[in-house]
């Protein structure tokens, strides 16, 4: 399945990262709010990175990952596990703070209609209209590739939003990478970024591959990043200068 090329060109798939930078370790993480309604959802404080994809790809144990966490977020082998869309707060070493947020999966059969349309409201009702909404990393298991409800989804995060923010940048990240073999991660890889027609970066939560090129993408996004030619080199004397946070303006509350 191919989709519309996006409007910048990403990183290639597997790009190997380089020394590591200050921001690449998370000193804290912790659970933020939970809600199964839109007027449970917080403040829109803090630059948000949603974590979408379907029932049992792999978000939670991706966000545990990322987060350098066993247990922050619950995750389970029988699909449908999350039932609510949740926070997390993540700071770094360099003390710049991302929220994640974990959203219920979809593509699982066993709900009823009436469960199907409440979740489909509460998760249009975030992504169309949280203001404080940067980017939404799109799961995909690498052996099954982009199916038509992950099309979708990507087709309506790229739709107008319903409230005033930046284009949203889909991050496609394909997860279980560990259930190939080494030597077919690259090719596989290659051959989703070609089939989808979008740069795809490569995962496991399980084997804990890829989460720093994955966590240095999304603190860019986030505007929390280093542009790679101004990183300090690891050890060396953070100059306030040289830290590229950018604070966050508070937005009006509409939408949230
Ligand atoms: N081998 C392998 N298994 C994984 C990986 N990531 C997740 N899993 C397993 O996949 C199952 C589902 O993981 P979750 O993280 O709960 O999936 P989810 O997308 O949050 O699922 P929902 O909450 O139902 O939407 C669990 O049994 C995990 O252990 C991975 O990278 N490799
Ligand atoms: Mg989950």
């Amino acid at each position: 399945m191919k989709l519309k090329p996006p409007k910048a060109k990403g990183p290639a798939a597997l790009k190997p990262v380089a020394a590591p930078k200050p921001g690449d370790r998370v000193i804290e993480a912790s659970f933020l709010a939970g809600a199964k309604a839109r007027d449970q959802f917080p403040p829109p404080v803090m630059a948000e990175i949603a974590f979408a994809g379907r029932s049992n790809v792999g978000k939670s144990s991706l966000l545990n990952c990322l987060t350098e966490r066993k247990n922050l977020v619950r995750t389970s082998s029988t699909p449908g596990c999350t039932r609510q869309i949740s926070w997390f707060q993540a700071e770094s070493d360099d003390h710049s703070i991302i929220h994640l947020i974990d959203l219920p999966g979809y593509g699982y059969a066993k709900r009823s209609k009436s469960e199907r349309v409440l979740w489909g409201e509460l998760i249009d009702g975030y992504l169309l209209g949280r203001t404080t909404l940067r980017s939404v990393v799109l799961l995909i298991d690498v052996r099954r590739g982009l199916e038509e409800d992950d099309a979708e989804l990507v087709r309506m995060i790229e739709s107008p939003p319903t409230v005033t923010r930046p284009v949203l940048e889909v991050v496609l990240v394909a997860t279980k990478l560990d259930k190939l073999s080494r030597a077919e991660h690259k090719p596989r890889l290659q051959e989703l970024s070609r089939q989808i027609g979008r740069p795809v970066l490569g995962f496991s939560a399980e084997a804990s591959i890829g989460r720093v090129a994955l966590w240095r993408k999304l603190r860019r996004i986030a505007g929390v990043g280093y542009r790679e030619e101004e990183a300090p080199a690891e050890g060396s004397q953070l100059q306030s200068s040289q830290l590229q946070v950018v604070p966050f303006r508070n937005e009006p509350a509409q939408g949230t």
